[in-house]
């Protein structure tokens, strides 16, 4: 069975990630420490606010925390100009206290959402566990610090950039078109050193996709897994949810549930959620169900 492997990179870190195809899927909670993200920006990004954020999320049942201190909403739809630029100093200082406290108060994963190999680079160097890169490795120096670290990576399928990324999209065939989008980036990473039982690929729902594209994606997700690697969704609160339900970020949570069983049905192998109690729960429900054996 595909699996993904992380290994801390600090000598006595002890942690350990496995990601397993076909298990219950991994609960990441988003933890935005950023003044902009599309449905909390703003809510975490006091350094003691966000500990004690990314700490609720573990007691509701995360398995991971995801920690990203920049938004990456593009731009060109319903964001508008999408999100600001984010100087790499401005990233760490926002980052680095947190992820710095959350590792002496934790031995969860942690996983850091950045495009910047410098910042990944200081992150792993503070004990991060994980690299989500939504670029898929654009920073050319990202592959090599990965690779060095020995530590796991989830590359995300996109085109073009940010700032425009809802402008002029156009796929002939989506399924085959990410599908070998996404092989190439991992044949890349593989290229440049980084162990292919370390990548986890993803769909990038919401990045440079319509409505019709991210279902279609979430529907077809069977497709992605064939492609042998361990997969992670990141559906929750997206605005196809508004745009199918017609409900504000905030207020998507039934939707977002809905994906979520989804994609636990395709097993992948980590889903990415705001609203870890409520996720928790109705996969726990879910699962029983699924294995109720008794009463016959
Ligand atoms: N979505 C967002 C951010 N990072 N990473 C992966 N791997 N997959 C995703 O789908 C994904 C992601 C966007 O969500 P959020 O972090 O809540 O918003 P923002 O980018 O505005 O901070």
């Amino acid at each position: 069975m595909p699996h993904a492997a992380a290994t801390g990179s600090r000598p006595g870190a002890g942690r350990r990630l496995e990601l397993e195809l076909g298990s219950p899927p991994k609960l990441m909670g988003v933890l935005n420490v950023t003044p902009d993200s599309f449905s909390d920006g703003g809510l975490w990004l006091d350094p003691t606010a966000a500990i004690e954020r990314g700490l609720a999320m573990l007691r509701a049942g995360a398995d991971l925390l995801d920690l990203g201190a920049e938004s990456t909403r593009p731009g060109g739809g319903v964001y508008g100009a999408g999100a600001a630029e984010v100087s790499v100093e401005d990233e760490l200082e926002r980052l680095i206290p947190v992820l710095r406290e959350l590792r002496r108060l934790t031995d969860v994963p942690l996983s850091v959402d950045t495009r910047r190999a410098a910042v990944a680079e200081a992150a792993l160097a503070e004990g991060a566990d994980l690299i989500n890169d939504v670029s898929a490795l654009a920073d050319p120096r990202m592959a090599s610090v990965v690779a060095e670290h020995g530590c796991a990576i989830v590359l995300m399928h996109s085109r073009g950039e940010l700032a425009n990324m809802q402008r002029g999209i156009h796929f002939k065939d989506l399924l085959t078109e990410v599908a070998d989008e996404l092989r190439d980036r991992a044949a890349g990473a593989v290229a440049a050193g980084i162990d292919r039982r370390r990548i986890v690929l993803d769909p990038g729902i919401g990045f440079g996709k319509t409505v019709e594209h991210n279902l279609t994606l979430l529907r077809h997700l069977d497709r992605l897994a064939a492609l042998g690697f361990p997969l992670l969704v990141g559906a929750s609160r997206k605005s196809f949810i508004g745009a199918v339900a017609e409900a504000a970020p905030k207020e998507r949570l039934g939707g977002s549930l809905a994906a979520a069983a989804w994609a636990a049905q395709h097993r992948i192998a980590i889903l990415r959620v705001h609203d870890v109690a409520a996720t928790h729960q109705f996969l726990a429900v879910w699962r029983a169900i699924e294995n109720a054996e008794g009463g016959a």
